[in-house]
């Protein structure tokens, strides 16, 4: 086993805990804003932030939890802007949809569909220009593809050579929508990146370990040789589109294709597989377990002890 496996998993288990407490804790009503959990996804984030340094960069969208937390972002911040706290890494603002923590490059969450797109491709152009040694990663949906704004990010990183890695989360919905509903059958982002000169490949998105592997030389040619890339990951949201319940009874999903994917879950995929190597002991998950409950205990204390933002918070940053 290498190394660092325990503590790719821990990072796994630990969104995967995060998330659930929200989903728990959601009927309270004292967080307000709308969560889009990514239980089910959380292989992408932590296998490729498992290949970042702490001064790469990121951008996502409206599911940002798993984005931020992989990379770094203070959980205390992140539950306290889920609460409208001022403490909040939004200063309460925001919400879950608006997530960022600078100084973990945790660049920008933005829920407008696509949007973050063009802006990982500008923040990749500064480090470009500025000769730094990193490189920033743009996490998006299938949906997101299909926004214009996608091919001309595409385009730009291909024409200047940019250090940028696009990496789509292929769940294959849109909300409620199959691809099949929306996309012509043919369609395939990365023979439409390569068409616009830039490589990339399709991997599996629920083995944390073999995303970290299969990722790592990638990440390392993109930051090193200044050259987009993208990757599609096929994975699986367990939850509904946004917020805390299981919709399955909405059968837009064949109960078929939820138990394939069920089976897929990178938690059990992962605890699989240190167990049966010897790597990891059932003891030593249930520590860890109890390590990441505490942490999860303090931050949603430490979002109930924080203060709302004052009114003229409203009027800071606005243009008009
Ligand atoms: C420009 C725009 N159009 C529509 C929406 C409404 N909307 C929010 S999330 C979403 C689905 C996006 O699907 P995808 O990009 O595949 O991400 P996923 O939710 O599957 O993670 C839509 C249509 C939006 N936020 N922005």
């Amino acid at each position: 086993m290498k190394k660092n496996y325990k503590k790719i998993f821990f990072d796994t288990l630990r969104i995967r805990l995060i998330e659930l407490e929200i989903a728990n804790r959601y009927s309270q009503q004292k967080m307000r804003c709308p969560v889009h959990l990514s239980i089910g996804q959380e292989a992408v984030p932590v296998g490729i932030s498992s290949n970042l340094n702490r001064d790469d960069k990121i951008v996502t969208a409206h599911r940002s939890h798993a984005h931020y937390l992989a990379k770094g972002g203070n959980l205390n911040k992140m539950i306290a802007e889920l609460h409208g706290k001022k403490t909040g890494c939004a200063r309460g603002k925001g919400g879950s949809m608006h997530l960022i923590d600078l100084e973990a490059g945790v660049e920008a969450a933005v829920p407008i569909v696509g949007s973050t797109i063009p802006i990982g491709v500008g923040i990749s152009w500064g480090i470009k220009l500025n000769k730094r040694k990193n490189l920033c990663v743009i996490f998006f949906g299938d949906g997101a593809t299909e926004e214009g704004v996608f091919l001309e990010s595409l385009d730009f990183a291909s024409l200047h050579q940019l250090p940028v890695l696009f990496v789509c989360e292929d769940n294959k919905f849109s909300v409620y929508s199959h691809k099949s509903k929306r996309q012509s059958k043919k369609r395939d982002i990365i023979k439409i990146a390569n068409g616009i000169g830039i490589n990339g490949k399709k991997i599996e998105g629920n083995n944390v370990f073999e995303i970290y592997e299969k990722t790592k030389k990638i990440v390392n040619d993109v930051r090193a040789r200044s050259k987009p890339y993208i990757i599609s990951f096929e994975t699986f949201r367990h939850l509904e589109h946004c917020g805390p319940n299981n919709d399955d009874n909405l059968n837009y999903r064949e109960k078929k294709y939820i138990n394939k994917w069920l089976k897929k879950c990178p938690i059990v995929i992962a605890e699989k597989y240190l167990i049966e190597n010897n790597f990891i002991t059932i003891s030593e998950i249930e520590n860890f377990k109890k390590k990441i409950k505490i942490e999860i205990d303090k931050s949603f204390l430490f979002a109930d002890d924080s203060k709302f933002p004052n009114f003229d918070e409203l009027k800071k940053d606005i243009y008009a």
